[in-house]
């Protein structure tokens, strides 16, 4: 089914000019007086008494990291503090008039803004609903300490839950908001909408467009707000989570009814330096990160810059921008331009930039200058709000003791295996919300669905091996299990490069673009880490999507997102996010360097992500019915070489039903009892060849085992093979140098060093780039390569003469030159 929008050449070729309007730069300019229309006398105490807090809370910290002291109680702070002293009416005119849906990512300078968001959601909700959050949360571990002697309101103690929640996290308590698993940089509380934020710079950029696009997909009430440095500007990730969202399709493409433009405002806290790069002037030439809207779209994303030592500019922005948001216009970006008086970490000697200047900030202090409209005003008297703001600090200041009492707040023990718990949820969700799957028609009508239904889905049709047309293949196997839980997860969706019409890079999901609308499966940009990023977003929202990378050499694109952010997040968050999702990654052949690498190796090594590697369209299909049954991220390998394979093990055939095949159990293919051979991807089958060579030439039987998954991993069925055999080789396609084979044959010298003739040796690529497709032979591994290596280093093979050198020599002497 084509696009509609028809291309023509008498437009796209005719003369014309872009136009572009003016980008307001700090045009708010009302008085207290005339805001009074809009804020109430309590509105304003609140902004003078949450800055104050956000500015207490950020000196404590400083003076503990630079003198281990502040007013005479001592803390020795072993981890991060990168302050946003300066920076208060910024987060504060940010949160403002937010509401708990209203979820903000964030930084790794996001204090003030989590406290804000809280102070802001407090007001909000009813004192019943803080309640039952405070009791809930982690069970009541950050309230239980805060109850004792508390005497105030509800709301009171939702402002010390606040505080105390953020300096415990800081601290690496269990009382933290992620039982002290995030820390400084990565604290947030979900219940009143503060989400992830970022230690990579520019993270949560191309994060926030995939939370934006969960609530559009799902009809969830709010917006997204991103919350990123000025020099994040400079990030290849963030332009990327512009672009993404961003996208036409949203209001050409996508049913109107959901509502438009993704609702996600970017606001960049515009505090004039990296650390100590200064994006104005020096690393980047917009002056204005407004302008960077003008690029992005015909709105030119609705940018304005604003002044962000006023809470009011900000307020009146956000209230501007929220409502264009609510009408289907977003996205939009903020420029809101403060100034970091603090270090860019308390250790920061500042020595990019004068004395004078830092001084000509304070002078222009947010809190003080915003005291002095206040009085100007007669709003309130001096006293009052001094009043106001000792009374907030002394809560702060109270919170910090309480945060560093170890009785009140402790840490987890040093021999808790916490950490190990939440780094996997290892749940089964059938579906991530209730409503009902929208699909544009019956599986019974889709012609995909009924040409498959004709395949042979077993290894022999009459007695003779499937022809390639009439197999039940990979590629089917794996749409099969897609549409099932498209059919029953009314979250679910699917996106990537050339997803929709193309039907997915190698056509699996060819079919689904008539059963799916647009929102459940779409094209992205060519944008790998946008891709990846949003596919987190939308996870973290509660969400469950699947994301396709074309090759797994484009995985490098996707480094941040794959490595910090799908694998990080449960752990981080102490176990209370879930990831549901599948980045399918297809490992490529045939078109050389870049595009034929299996990288298995670089995910098996980074902690939080499942990996597995199906090749067969049994495994395909049971394995990828758990994925996306299950709560984890899960990298899912295809491989290029076996889209087209049908099944050649299991004698029952494939199941037209629902089945899965758990992750994390190796298979035996193929019994024997004199040598095991283990694999890992496509090597499967070079291995069952050099087996048949092995029984017909050598008289000895293989075991193959197929390790399916890479992490986690029953390594028991391997043991056991082993003691059986006493011998074992693994092979895989990946270069042999450091490739996950490497990993699990020292794992099997230790585990079954008694029952080993010989050490484990592992055949893999030649440590190349991989050639033309016609020198392919020559660098991934061959039947031949398998039996000679078991030849010359595992067992003499009686009258056997080598054709490849698998010597020690040789593995020496090309370790020795890199190659
Ligand atoms: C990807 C990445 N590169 C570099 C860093 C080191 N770093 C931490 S903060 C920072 C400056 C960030 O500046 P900006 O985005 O303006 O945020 P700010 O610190 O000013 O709040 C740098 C370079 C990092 N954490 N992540
Ligand atoms: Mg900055």
């Amino acid at each position: 089914m084509p696009k509609s929008i028809i291309l023509k050449p008498e437009t796209l070729l005719a003369e014309d000019r872009i136009r572009f309007a003016d980008i307001p730069v700090n045009t708010y300019s009302k008085t207290i007086e005339e805001e009074r229309a809009v804020f109430a006398p309590q509105d304003f105490l609140a902004i003078w008494q949450d800055m104050a807090a956000i500015r207490e809370f950020e000196t404590i910290l400083n003076d503990i990291k630079t003198k281990r002291v502040y007013k005479g109680v001592a803390y020795d702070h072993l981890g991060p503090a990168h302050l946003s002293i300066g920076q208060e009416a910024s987060a504060v005119g940010m949160a403002f008039l937010l509401t708990a849906d209203d979820h903000i990512y964030g930084s790794h300078r996001s204090h003030g803004e989590i406290l804000a968001k809280g102070f802001s959601a407090v007001r909000k909700l009813d004192e019943q609903t803080l309640l039952d959050i405070m009791r809930t949360y982690l069970n009541g571990a950050i309230l239980r300490p805060l109850e004792e002697g508390h005497h105030g309101s509800v709301r009171d103690l939702a402002v010390k839950f606040i505080i105390f929640g953020a300096f415990s996290e800081l601290f690496a308590k269990e009382t933290g908001f992620n039982r002290g698993m995030g820390g400084s940089m990565h604290a947030f509380f979900t219940p009143f909408g503060s989400y992830p934020n970022n230690a990579i710079v520019g993270g949560s950029g191309s994060i926030a467009p995939g939370a934006a696009l969960f609530k559009r997909v799902n009809r969830k009430p709010g917006i997204i707000v991103c919350n990123i440095g000025d020099a994040s500007f400079g990030c290849g990730p963030v332009w990327e989570g512009l672009t993404f969202a961003s996208m036409d399709q949203y209001t050409t493409l996508w049913d109107t009814e959901l509502g438009g433009g993704l609702p996600i405002l970017f606001n960049c806290m515009n505090n004039q330096y990296g650390m100590g790069g200064q994006p104005l002037g020096e690393t980047m030439g917009c002056r204005f990160i407004a302008r960077i809207g003008a690029a992005v779209n015909p709105e030119q994303l609705h940018a304005e810059r604003v002044n962000g030592y006023d809470p009011l500019a900000v307020v009146d922005a956000f209230r501007r921008k929220v409502t264009l948001l609510a009408e289907g216009k977003g996205p939009a970006l903020l420029d809101t331009v403060t100034y970091r008086i603090s270090g860019h970490s308390p250790s920061d000697a500042s020595s990019y930039r004068t004395r004078d200047e830092i001084e000509q900030w304070q002078k222009a202090d947010p809190i003080l200058s915003f005291k002095d409209r206040l009085l100007g005003a007669d709003v309130f008297s001096e006293r009052a709000l001094d009043e106001a703001r000792s009374g907030i600090e002394s809560v702060v200041l109270q919170m910090f003791r309480r945060a560093i009492d170890p009785q009140a707040a402790p840490r987890i023990a040093l021999d808790s295996d916490l950490v190990g718990r939440v780094m996997f949820s290892n749940g089964t969700l059938e579906r991530c919300d209730g409503r009902t799957p929208e699909l544009l028609q019956d599986w019974s009508q889709n012609a995909r669905v009924q040409q498959i239904t004709g395949k042979v889905r077993t290894p022999q049709l009459d007695g003779k091996p499937v022809p390639k047309m009439k197999a039940f293949s990979v590629r089917d196997a794996i749409f099969e299990a897609l549409a099932h839980r498209f059919s029953i997860d009314p979250t679910m969706v699917a996106f990537g490069e050339e997803n929709r019409d193309w039907g997915g890079a190698f056509g699996v999901y060819r079919g689904l673009t008539e059963a799916l609308p647009y929102h459940r499966l779409f094209n992205a940009p060519i944008s790998e880490a946008g891709i990846v990023g949003a596919a987190v977003g939308y996870a973290l929202e509660g969400g469950r999507a699947v994301a396709e990378l074309m090759y797994a050499d484009f995985m490098g694109r996707a480094g941040d997102e794959i490595f910090n952010q799908l694998a990080k997040w449960q752990a981080m968050s102490g176990g209370l996010l879930r990831l549901p999702v599948v980045l399918r990654i297809s490992v490529g052949v045939k078109y050389g360097a870049q595009h034929s690498q299996d990288w298995s190796a670089l995910v098996h090594h980074i902690p939080g992500l499942k990996v597995v590697y199906p090749v067969t369209p049994y495994d395909a299909k049971g394995m990828l019915n758990a994925a996306l049954a299950g709560t984890d991220p899960v990298i899912f390998f295809e491989s290029q070489r076996l889209y087209d394979s049908g099944e050649m093990f299991e004698e029952a055939g494939v199941p037209e039903g629902y089945y899965e095949v758990p992750l994390g159990e190796p298979s035996v293919k193929k019994v024997g009892n004199d040598l095991t051979i283990i694999t890992f991807g496509p090597a499967l089958y070079t291995a069952i060849a050099a087996a048949r060579t092995l029984e017909a030439q050598y008289g000895l039987s293989a075991e193959v085992i197929d390790l399916r998954s890479a992490s986690p991993l029953n390594v028991e069925p391997l043991v056991q093979s082993v003691k059986k055999t006493g011998k074992v080789l693994l092979a895989c396609e990946a270069v042999e140098r450091g490739c996950l084979m490497q990993s699990i044959a020292a794992n099997l010298t230790q585990l079954a060093f008694d029952a080993l003739d010989a050490p484990p040796v592992v055949v893999g690529s030649r440590n190349w780039i991989t050639p033309a497709a016609e020198l392919e032979s020559m660098f991934f591994p061959q039947p031949e390569w398998l039996v000679d290596a078991i030849h010359e280093r595992i067992v003499p093979l009686r009258n056997h003469r080598p054709s490849t050198n698998q010597t020690c020599g040789e593995l020496a002497r090309r370790l020795r030159l890199g190659i």
